[in-house]
């Protein structure tokens, strides 16, 4: 959050969809480089800004460290850094602060990651917490109730054409869905199992649990990505998405396979991190030389995992 995150979220809210992000929100700290490469560590470090612009992802170098200061709505960046799994980030506000409302975003998600703090003054009433959560609860059941059709339709291999099944899958102004779709596949030895790969995922098996955190804090605070998890292994990796602009009318179809050779269910194959592109949605694919029951992951989202039954 901050001064310079109100004008550029602002700035990215009122722009068309599928543009290129407006440069007051271009110029903010971005986590993930957008090809190869490690974390930016202007974005990926806690940095808290009186006035100055945070360095550039280009000088990608990590703000002072200071202590975090009480946030006041004045400062011009004020950062967590990326928070693992289960951390927790609290902000204390300001006695100074003015009423008002203030907003804040993910910068490794981006815009469409945000939220807002409404301050009131002292002595207002705000909402007890079972009201944030009777609308909190709303809000969620809104978003699942768009997504569950195209959930149910992508399960019956009507998701992307040439596809019968998915990394990810979403839809203009529904959201997105970080899943496999289907949950197991069925597949015969020596048949080619194919996915397309919507969104920003990794299809790999035999994966060693430590590599699901393909973000991590080094003791001295740097934040690294772990060239293991992105990387494909034991076969060629993915080939992104041919275009990352606004999509073509029409419903999406499955682009280039890459095909992962063959996997006979021993060691570690994975497709490589697939970065988020428009479609046609690149395709992979292996082989399964032995009957038997293969569970894979994404390395990018934790809780996202399926099963391919071979026999
Ligand atoms: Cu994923």
């Amino acid at each position: 959050m901050g001064t310079l995150v109100e004008a550029g979220l602002s700035a990215a809210k009122a722009a068309p969809p599928n543009g290129p992000p407006p440069a007051g929100f271009a110029s903010l700290p971005t986590m993930l480089p957008e090809g190869p490469g490690d974390a930016h560590q202007n974005a990926a470090q806690p940095c808290f800004l009186d006035s100055e612009k945070p360095p550039t992802d280009a000088e990608n170098k990590p703000c002072p460290k200071v202590p975090q200061p009480a946030f006041n709505g004045r400062q011009s960046y004020y950062n967590s850094g990326f928070l693992p799994e289960g951390k927790t980030f609290s902000v204390k506000l300001a006695d100074d602060i003015t009423a008002g409302q203030y907003h804040y975003y993910c910068n490794l998600h981006g815009s469409e990651m945000s939220g807002t703090i409404t301050v009131k003054a002292k002595g207002e009433a705000i909402p007890s917490q079972a009201d944030v959560n009777t609308t909190g609860a709303a809000q969620r059941d809104d978003i699942v109730n768009k997504l569950l059709p195209l959930y149910e339709n992508a399960k019956k291999g009507q998701g992307v054409v040439g596809a019968k099944n998915l990394a990810g899958f979403g839809a203009e102004g529904a959201g997105i869905i970080d899943e496999f779709i289907p949950p197991v596949i069925d597949a015969k030895v020596g048949e080619k199992v194919t996915w397309a790969v919507v969104g920003p995922h990794t299809i790999s098996f035999g994966a060693d649990p430590s590599l699901q955190n393909f973000l991590s804090v080094a003791p001295d605070g740097s934040v690294h990505l772990n060239p293991k998890s992105m990387g494909p292994s034991g076969g060629p990796g993915v080939t992104p998405a041919e275009s990352t602009g606004p999509p073509p009318s029409g419903p999406p179809k499955l682009g280039r396979v890459t095909d992962g050779g063959k996997y006979d269910g021993t060691g570690f194959k994975s497709s490589g991190f697939v970065p988020p592109g428009a479609p046609p949605f690149p395709g992979y694919s292996l082989t399964f030389t032995k009957a038997g029951t293969y569970n894979y992951v994404c390395l990018i989202h934790p809780k996202m995992g399926g099963v391919v039954k071979v026999t």
